[in-house]
């Protein structure tokens, strides 16, 4: 994968700059490792809100905040951690076994989603024991 540092699973994409202003680009298979076919926003979070609360099934999700900051909390049964995504160019890939929380949002945060598969209400587990049954024996 060309022109990305990978360093646990925050990527630092380029940001490619001018006298204009600043853009940054995202390629499916290029420097996020998954198709996208869907792409959301959250913003407008209300303060001390935390959100997600769930893992997935099978999707492959690719965040960043392209406007303020938030913090993110991930557990993989494995391993706990929280991420600060604070820069337009700082990409976070879940896995579908991330259980994740998105708190701290600052009040311009816009964080910006790429999913690989559609919206499917049966792809979420939002309860953690079935989790844990999930994911817990891999
Ligand atoms: C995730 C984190 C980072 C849809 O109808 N279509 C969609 O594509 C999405 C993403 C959501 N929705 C509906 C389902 C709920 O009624 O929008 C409502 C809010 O979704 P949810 O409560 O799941 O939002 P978060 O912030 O807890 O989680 C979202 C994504 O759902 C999730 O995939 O990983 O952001």
């Amino acid at each position: 994968m060309s022109g990305l540092v990978l360093c646990s699973r925050l990527i630092d994409i380029h940001e490619l700059g001018d006298e204009r202003g600043m853009l940054a680009v995202i390629e499916s298979n290029i420097n996020v490792p998954f198709e996208t076919k869907r792409i959301f926003y959250i913003y407008g979070t209300a303060e001390g809100v935390r959100r997600g609360f769930h893992a997935h099934r099978k999707t492959r999700q690719a965040l960043v905040c392209v406007s303020g900051t938030c913090k993110v909390f991930l557990d993989n049964i494995e391993r706990k951690t929280d991420v600060t995504l604070d820069s337009p160019t700082k990409v976070l890939i879940l896995e579908p076994n991330d259980w994740h929380e998105m708190y701290d949002f600052s009040p311009n945060c816009v964080l910006l989603v790429l999913a690989s598969h559609l919206y499917d209400p049966e792809d979420y587990i939002r309860d953690y024991h079935q989790f844990l049954e999930v994911y817990g024996s891999e």
